[in-house]
This record gives C-alpha cells, structure tokens and sequence, in this order.
C-alpha cells in the first residue's frame, strides 16, 4: 500500500513526522502539570494525515515499534533542551500500543535513551490503555514494575472503557488513571456520568493514584470534574496539542 509506504519513509528519514504536546493542568490551579505526546504526520503530498488513520496502520504493519521507539528518543531529547533551557516541563507523557509494550525491548531502549541524556525516569510517564494492560496481565505486570523500578509514571488511558477487571488494578504497579473522554463529555449534565466519574476519582484516591480528565471542552465540565476531586484536566478549554517551540512558549508564561 502506498500509505504505508510513505510512512516507512517518514519513519526513516525522521523528519516528517511531529510530536504535539497537550498540557495537562492541575484541576485547582490550572497550572500545567506536565503534557501528553501526540504525533503528527504532516505528509507533503496529502497534508496533514489523521494519527486515527496511520496509527492503526502502524499498528497491524508493526511499523508503531520504529514510530514509538523514534518518538521516545525526540521526547528524551527534547525534555533534555528544555531542563538545558531552564524550563520545567513537568512530566511527559508518551502512548504505548500493545506491540511496543509486549514485544521487548522498550524497557532497554527507555534506559538507553535516559543515559545518553541524563534525563530522569520520573520525567517521562508512559500511557497504555486498559484493554493492553488486561491483555496479558502477568506480562503487563513484568513490563509495569520495570518502569517503576526506573521511576517512569504509568498511567492508564481510556480508563473504563475497558472490561475493567478493578481487582487487577491494585496488583498494577499503576500511578494515573484517565477517564475517557466518553464520561466527560456530558459530566455536567447526566447523573449517570457524575456517579461514574465520582466512583473513578473514589477509586482513585483508595489506590493513591492520580485521577485525570480528558477531552474537557467547556468551563461547566472543568468544574464538575474539579467538584468531583478530579486532580487533573486536559482538553481543548486549557489547550489543543501543540508543536514544541509553541509548548516551549507555554511553559515558560506559565511559570
Ligand atoms: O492525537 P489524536 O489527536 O487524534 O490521536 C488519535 C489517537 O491516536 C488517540 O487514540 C491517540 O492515543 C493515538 N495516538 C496519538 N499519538 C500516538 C502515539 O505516538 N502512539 C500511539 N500508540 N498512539 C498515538
Ligand atoms: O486515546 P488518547 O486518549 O490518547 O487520545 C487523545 C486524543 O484526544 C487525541 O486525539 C487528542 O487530539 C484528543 N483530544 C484532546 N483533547 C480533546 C478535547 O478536549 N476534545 C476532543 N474532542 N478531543 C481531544
Ligand atoms: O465546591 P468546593 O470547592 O467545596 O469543592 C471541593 C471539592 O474539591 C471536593 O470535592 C474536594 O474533594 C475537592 N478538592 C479539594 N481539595 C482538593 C485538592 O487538593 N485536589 C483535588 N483534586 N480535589 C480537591
Ligand atoms: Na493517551
Ligand atoms: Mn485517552
């Protein structure tokens, strides 16, 4: 196919893909907490290519494993440029699919990345979905307890639209928990979600883990979410997903 082609290529050449950052901000202050990676391919003949269709074409072709492994060594790079800068970043965010996750190897590509740096473990978090983490729970636990021992967060993403197994989360060595945008998006007016979302932040705080919202588009979901103990939000109200030098921009009004 064409498409996977060209996004060999831009693997390769290592310069047509993008890392945007979203700020994610603590639900009281607003004050950026951190930032979650999400790439960006610009493709010079089609423009920009949605990442809802070339990530699950890296996916089913195995090309995720170069993509996130090109992607973890411009995020190390690119925290190392802004501690060198003076700026802090708070603690970035990258998303792992099953094939990186399971496959071996990230674990020494992370330590790697993190000694040729110097950039510290508990810089980075990494974000897996419910659904990978329940795949194969004695593997996930393996791969979880490495990146603890490393200092590196582990948060869990699309939290509840998994079949959750709850009982499992304790055994995880997990540090977030994101409730899917799905519970967010009516939080401010449907009951149903209110108690989903409260039940989340309850569980949450039972465990010792950070609870963050997703997708928050509007002033009447952030209070919500914030009412509900919520610690923190991201979303399009705070900011959209933005290239590095305008994140760089970010931070350092932020601060
Ligand atoms: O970035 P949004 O803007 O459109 O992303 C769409 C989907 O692609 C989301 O499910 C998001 O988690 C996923 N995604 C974006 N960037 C990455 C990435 O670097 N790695 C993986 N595995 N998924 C990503
Ligand atoms: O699957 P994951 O949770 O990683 O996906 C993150 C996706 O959510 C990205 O596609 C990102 O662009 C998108 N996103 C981030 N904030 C918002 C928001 O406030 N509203 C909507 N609709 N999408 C958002
Ligand atoms: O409406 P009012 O501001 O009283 O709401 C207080 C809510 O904010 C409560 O639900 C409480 O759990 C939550 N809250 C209070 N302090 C904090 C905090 O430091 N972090 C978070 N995440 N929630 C808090
Ligand atoms: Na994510
Ligand atoms: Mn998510």
């Amino acid at each position: 196919h064409l498409l996977e082609r060209q996004l060999r290529a831009a693997i390769d050449s290592g310069d047509q893909l993008q890392l945007y950052f979203q700020p994610k901000v603590d639900a009281i202050s607003g004050l950026p907490v951190g930032a979650e990676v999400l790439m960006r391919w610009p493709q010079p003949e089609r423009g920009m290519v949605s990442p809802g269709e070339f990530i699950p074409l890296a996916e089913r072709t195995g090309l995720i494993r170069p993509m996130t492994d090109w992607l973890l060594l411009r995020a190390v790079e690119q925290i190392a440029a802004w501690q060198a800068a003076g700026l802090e970043p708070g603690k970035i965010s990258v998303n792992v699919s099953a094939h990186s996750f399971y496959g071996g190897g990230l674990v020494r590509h992370i330590d790697e990345l993190l000694a040729r740096s110097g950039v510290a473990g508990e810089q980075l978090f990494i974000e897996i979905t419910e659904s990978i983490l329940m795949h194969d729970r004695e593997a996930a636990v393996q791969v979880l307890s490495d990146l603890r021992e490393r200092h590196i967060g582990i948060s869990v993403d699309d939290f509840g639209t998994g079949y959750s197994s709850l009982g499992y989360l304790q055994r995880f060595p997990v540090d977030e928990i994101k409730i899917d945008r799905s519970f967010v998006i009516d939080v401010d007016s449907k009951a149903g979600n209110q108690a989903l979302v409260s039940a989340i932040v309850g569980l949450g705080r039972a465990l010792g883990l950070s609870v963050v919202a997703e997708g928050v588009e509007t002033d009447a979901q952030a209070a919500r979410l914030r009412h509900l103990g919520c610690d923190v939000l991201q979303g399009f109200l705070y900011a959209r997903p933005m290239p590095a030098d305008q994140f760089t921009a970010y931070i350092a009004g932020a601060t």
